[in-house]
């Protein structure tokens, strides 16, 4: 997902039209609610609309409502039997949510903590967790962490506040996903530089070489580049972390095309000759359920899109021997998304040699749980805890 602005202190003013990928819309938001020709103002949700492309054709991201992840890993399937709905009686490893705050204000950096941005709060976390969740994916935004350049030194104070709650998450017994809310780039340019990344990734590693609760994920969402960068990328993170003695943790890689659960058969399948030593790869892809294109809708468009656009991803993985976690999920508060939710996750569920888990996209604003699509399925996500 996209990153947000921290509704009610959102500072910028954006003059004319906004530029392709820019915000367009969202509570708070004060720029231009229109987009440069050639693309259009999509809404996600209630805090965020973006600038993409008109014709559809570079992403085949549908986008809607945020979803939050919720990962899991299969590992052994547990005898509960539970009677969640479409029953099943397999548990996600991984199932929990996104914590999107640490990288709002995207485009302004460093930007003011408690302004642009801010951390999770500890009682939305440990809210969360007496809700059932174990999976914290933190985002955090590269620009504030190392200001200079991929490899240089990190922004002591920044490193201190994603430490801190890391460190919350994981004396929790939760894990905690380190989430460089990216998109395969930094400050806008596509990150070309592999060693560079390789290193970035090394320095990072290294801080959090002891905690095995820690679960690194490359990059949010690379888009719009070269399929075989985007394997360089992913190969140099594995490479950075193992060599930074971090050989316990698990990695989630993910991929072009906004790492779409629906496009990865076609897109992705290049991401099979990934490597680590540690064997720990887990494949993270995100799915949202409303139709691309229409840039209004909260609508899923059927009950049965959850099913049918992780169902090539089910079996790349499965064909290929691999495991995979819905890194972001979400649908719109009425009842066709919510039935097209619960199919989603039953199928992920009911494949869980292959899917960890899988994790909503985003609670609402930083403080107490409390956006409205997440209040409208806290009950159901419940019941896959
Ligand atoms: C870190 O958090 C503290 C509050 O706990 C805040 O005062 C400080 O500005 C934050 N710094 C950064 C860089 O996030
Ligand atoms: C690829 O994935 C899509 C979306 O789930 C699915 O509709 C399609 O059948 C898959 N193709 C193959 C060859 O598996
Ligand atoms: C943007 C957004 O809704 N982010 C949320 C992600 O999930 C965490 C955990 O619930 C929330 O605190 C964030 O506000």
């Amino acid at each position: 997902m996209k990153s947000y602005i921290l509704a009610g202190v959102l500072t910028t003013g954006v003059a004319a039209q906004s530029g392709p990928w820019q915000q367009c819309g969202g509570i708070g938001w004060q720029g231009s609610t229109t987009c440069v020709s050639g693309y259009h103002c999509q809404y996600y949700n209630e805090w965020y609309s973006q600038c993409i492309p008109s014709q559809g054709s570079t992403t085949l991201r549908t986008s809607t409502t945020q979803v939050a992840p919720t990962s899991t890993i299969s590992s052994a399937p547990a005898t509960t039997t539970t009677s969640s709905p479409g029953g099943g009686s397999k548990k996600f490893k991984w199932f929990g949510v996104n914590q999107s705050c640490a990288e709002f204000g995207k485009g302004i950096f460093p930007g003011r903590w408690g302004t642009e941005f801010i951390f999770p709060s500890t009682s939305s976390i440990s809210t969360l967790i007496r809700d059932g969740m174990n999976t914290f994916r933190v985002a955090f935004s590269m620009e504030r962490l190392v200001p200079n350049t991929l490899t240089s030194a990190f922004d002591q104070g920044y490193l201190k506040n994603l430490t801190e709650t890391v460190n919350y998450i994981t004396n929790n017994g939760a894990w905690a996903v380190l989430d460089p809310h990216n998109f395969g780039r930094y400050y806008d340019n596509i990150i070309t530089d592999v060693t560079a990344f390789k290193t970035f990734w090394y320095n990072v590693a290294k801080v959090y070489a002891n905690n095995p609760r820690v679960i690194f994920d490359t990059n949010n969402e690379y888009h719009d580049m070269d399929q075989n960068l985007v394997f360089q990328l992913n190969q140099a993170a594995i490479d950075g972390i193992r060599s930074a003695g971090a050989t316990q943790q698990y990695i989630f890689v993910e991929g072009n095309s906004w790492t779409g659960a629906w496009t990865w058969n076609v897109t992705n399948t290049n991401l099979a000759a990934l490597a680590d030593p540690e064997n720990k790869i887990i494949y993270e892809m995100h799915q949202y359920l409303d139709s691309d294109g229409s840039g209004t809708s909260e609508a899923c468009v059927s009950t049965e899109a959850g099913v049918q656009r992780v169902i090539g991803a089910t079996r790349w993985l499965r064909e290929n021997g691999k495991l995979g976690i819905l890194g972001e999920f979400a649908g719109g508060a009425n009842p066709t998304c919510r039935t097209a939710i619960t199919g989603l996750l039953d199928h992920l569920r009911e494949n869980s040699d292959v899917w960890t888990g899988a994790l909503w996209w985003a609670a609402g604003p930083c403080e107490p749980p409390s956006g409205t699509a997440y209040t409208y399925y806290i009950d159901l996500l419940r019941q896959y805890a």
